[in-house]
Parts: structure tokens; C-alpha cells; sequence
């Protein structure tokens, strides 16, 4: 039978289909040949026995949080506790872009910050909103369900952010365990421990676990490059234009100018290894 994984529990693979749950293990050569099977996996199995046969291909999978065929990925974004950070922002879309998902913002907290203070990051929501990036407030459950509808969502960001929070929001049902923010560390207690997937709306959303750093590595310098997409709009003279030392460079101009944010360029910068 075919069905997707939607929570994993030490060596139990929870498997939906045909609306039931079947708690199966996998083939002893999975471990030998390193296959990991992760929530969102399509595989094959045998209602039988209980044992995953199989794992069908991925459209796309990601290492933190380990989830596989996702969509769109909401970066659950607070304004405070924890601090609102723009490398963070930056990082998240990029590796989406990277890897072809469609980036949300989602912005959670708003009430524990005054007007003034969120003006200040107004600026900057303002800027991705220009670039073209979808920003919601996690207080607008209408435009939530309906970028959740019919696709397969993945709600990820710092610990503490209000992931779990929203989804109760969403649907009271799911019941999922929410945490207190470490006033001391001004983040959260890593609450939801391990990833998991609802059906929602004809589409999917998984709860996962928050982080509290996010890193990549092995992507070039081209795929860094491309994916900060307001580059694009302004086309250097070399087509390989890496944007650092080089002369004539119409990104760096329109950094000058104000045309591209300063800190989307630094993190350019930054996350290509050139540090200025
Ligand atoms: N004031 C305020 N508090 C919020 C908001 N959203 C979430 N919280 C609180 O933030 C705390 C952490 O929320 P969680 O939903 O557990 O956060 P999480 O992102 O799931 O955290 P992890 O599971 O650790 O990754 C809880 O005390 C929530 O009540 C919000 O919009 N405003
Ligand atoms: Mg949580
Ligand atoms: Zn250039």
C-alpha cells in the first residue's frame, strides 16, 4: 500500500492512508544502505507485516527540520522573545529559494512590542513585501488557511516563535503542547520535540521542532547569489558578476543608492564567505 509518513517515533514510522494510521518499521536494509526515511516521505509498505518496502522520490527534503515534500514553508517570525532577526530572515529565504519552496513570513508577538518599535521593522517587512515575499500576521487566520489550502506546509522558525501556538489557533483539535519562553535566554524550551504532520484544508501542515541557530553549507556562491531575487532587477554588465570587488557593479550601486537593503547585501556577503 502507498501512504505518507506523518510522525516518527524512535524506530515507529506512523503511516497515513485510506484514513487510517499504521505504525510500521522498516526493512532491515534501510540501515545498511543509510536510508532515512523522514515526515512527508511517501513510501510504499505492507499492511500485513507493518514494514516500510519502500520510500518514493522526494520532490525535496530538508535536514532541519527533517521534513520531505514540502510547498511553502512559513518562517514563523517573532517581534519579540525571541528577538526579531533579519540574518535569520535572510538565511530561511535563501534556502527556500534554493531549494524552490515558497517562503512565508509569518509574524507572531506583534503585542509585545509598542508602535514605535514596530515601525522600525515595518521598514524592513515593507522591503520583502516589495521583493515580492507574502508576509501574514498570525493573527490573520482568514490568509493563513487560505495559503494553506490544497498544498503541503511546513510551519518552521526559532524556538519559542509560536509555531504550535498557531496551529492550536488554526485548529484546536491538534492540541499540541505549548511552551514558556526562558525569560533569562529570551527564547523558547524547544517544546515540540519531534515533527508532525496534519491534514488541513485538502492540503498537509507539520508542527516542528524550533531551533535556535539555522546554518547551511555545501550551496555555492551561484546558488547564494541567485537566490537573493532582487539582484536580479538590477543586471551588472558581466553576467558573472560575483557583486564584492568588482567595478561598474549595478547591485552594489543600488546598495548605495537604497535601492537594495543593507542588510540583505551584508548577508549576501556574509553568506558567500566574504565578510566586509
Ligand atoms: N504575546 C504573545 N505570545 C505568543 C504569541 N504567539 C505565541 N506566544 C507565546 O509564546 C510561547 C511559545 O509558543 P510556542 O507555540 O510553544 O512556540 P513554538 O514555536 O512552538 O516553540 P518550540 O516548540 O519550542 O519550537 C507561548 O507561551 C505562547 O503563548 C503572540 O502572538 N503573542
Ligand atoms: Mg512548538
Ligand atoms: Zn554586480
Amino acid at each position: 500500500m502507498r501512504g505518507q509518513i506523518i510522525k516518527i517515533s524512535s524506530d515507529l514510522h506512523f503511516v497515513s492512508s485510506e484514513n487510517n494510521i499504521y505504525p510500521c518499521k522498516c526493512r532491515g536494509i534501510f540501515r545498511k544502505e543509510h536510508i532515512i526515511p523522514v515526515v512527508g516521505d511517501y513510501v510504499l509498505f505492507n499492511k500485513n507485516n507493518l514494514i516500510i518496502e519502500k520510500i518514493l522520490e522526494r520532490k525535496n527534503l530538508f535536514q532541519r527540520p527533517k521534513v520531505s515534500n514540502i510547498d511553502r514553508a512559513f518562517l514563523i517570525t517573532s517581534l519579540k522573545h525571541p528577538a526579531f532577526s533579519l540574518n535569520l530572515l535572510d538565511k530561511f529565504i535563501i534556502l527556500m529559494e534554493i531549494n524552490n519552496v515558497e517562503p512565508i513570513i509569518c509574524i507572531t508577538k506583534r503585542d509585545l512590542i509598542n508602535d514605535d518599535e514596530f515601525l522600525e521593522i515595518k521598514k524592513y517587512l515593507d522591503y520583502y513585501q516589495k521583493i515580492g515575499y507574502k508576509i501574514v500576521f498570525n493573527t490573520e487566520i482568514e490568509k493563513i488557511n487560505s495559503l494553506l489550502k490544497n498544498v503541503c506546509s511546513v510551519f518552521t522558525g526559532q524556538t519559542g516563535a509560536g509555531k504550535s501556538t498557531l496551529l492550536n489557533k488554526l485548529n484546536p483539535e491538534w492540541n499540541l503542547t505549548t511552551g514558556e519562553i526562558s525569560l533569562a535566554l529570551g527564547r523558547g524550551k524547544h517544546t515540540t520535540r519531534v515533527v508532525e504532520l496534519f491534514e488541513f484544508l485538502g492540503g498537509k501542515v507539520m508542527d516542528t521542532p524550533g531551533f535556535s541557530s539555522l546554518e547551511f553549507k555545501n550551496y555555492s556562491r551561484e546558488q547564494i547569489k541567485n537566490a537573493f531575487v532582487e539582484f536580479s532587477f538590477y543586471p551588472c554588465i558581466y553576467k558573472d558578476c560575483n557583486h564584492t570587488n568588482e567595478s561598474e557593479c549595478l547591485v552594489k550601486k543600488a546598495v548605495l543608492e537604497n535601492n537594495i537593503l543593507e542588510s540583505r547585501y551584508k548577508n549576501y556577503l556574509n553568506f558567500i564567505g566574504v565578510d566586509k
